[in-house]
């Protein structure tokens, strides 16, 4: 997270850090206590066995519930080239619970044009200090108008009804190691940290996996209603 400020995990109890052989990748949220939403590019092609996810700790260092990855699901739509469709869920063998660890429910309407919402992680903390925040970071963004977000990557990548777009203009942001957490509005999840040309820079804005959008939705509904109840 690239301004804002560090937090304690209390204050965003359904964060989580997805490990690949120990070593921190990825945020992710808790939907149900068995289950983590997160980014699709956090773990393609990815063996599940090499994954574990740890919650209700402030610090990567800190004193974590860890549980092993039993299975990922990624999306069958989703596009590695493009991000298109940029989301996954992973089943815990063992569900989490106890103290700073919560669920979040699913968001089912995009976040306005202007509105604010909160994002949260472990990730850098500018585009060119290359290494995870120890401790927990959040910052508050703006959602961005779609055809405003389409202008700023236009000839460079392509936004799809998947995604959306929000940032403070050279001052807040995800960045590397945020992807596949949670972008917060009311109480509800409903964005996943994707992709962005870099991090805070003032012409391109963050972009988030559309929780909201018909197949997200649709996608995350079917796949916890099978896996995660
Ligand atoms: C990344 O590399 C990444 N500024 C995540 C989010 C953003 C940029 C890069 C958004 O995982």
């Amino acid at each position: 997270i690239v301004g804002g400020e560090e937090i304690t995990i209390d204050r965003v109890p359904y964060l989580v850090n997805l490990r690949q052989n120990g070593q921190f990748r990825c945020g992710g949220s808790l939907i149900t206590p068995n289950c983590v939403l997160t980014a699709a590019h956090c773990v393609y092609r990815i063996t599940a066995n090499s994954l574990t996810v740890a919650a209700g700790a402030s610090k990567l260092s800190g004193n974590a519930q860890i549980r092993q990855v039993q299975q990922t699901f990624v999306s069958a739509f989703y596009k590695p080239n493009t991000l298109d469709m940029d989301v996954a869920i992973m089943k815990l063998s063992q569900p989490l619970m106890g103290a700073n660890i919560a669920t979040i429910p699913l968001c089912s309407q995009k976040p306005d044009d202007g509105a604010f919402v909160q994002i949260s992680g472990w990730g850098y903390t500018s585009e060119t200090n290359r290494q995870p925040s120890d401790q927990v970071r959040s910052a508050t963004v703006r959602v961005v108008p779609r055809a405003e977000c389409s202008q700023a990557y236009e000839g460079q990548a392509t936004l799809t009804s998947s995604m959306f777009c929000a940032t403070i203009p050279g001052q807040r942001d995800s960045c590397s190691g945020d992807s596949g957490g949670p972008v917060v509005y009311n109480g509800q999840v409903c964005g996943i940290v994707s992709w962005g040309f870099g991090c805070a820079r003032p012409e391109f804005p963050g972009v988030y996996t559309n929780v909201a959008s018909l197949r997200v939705n649709t996608y995350i509904r079917s796949i916890a209603m099978a896996n995660c109840l």
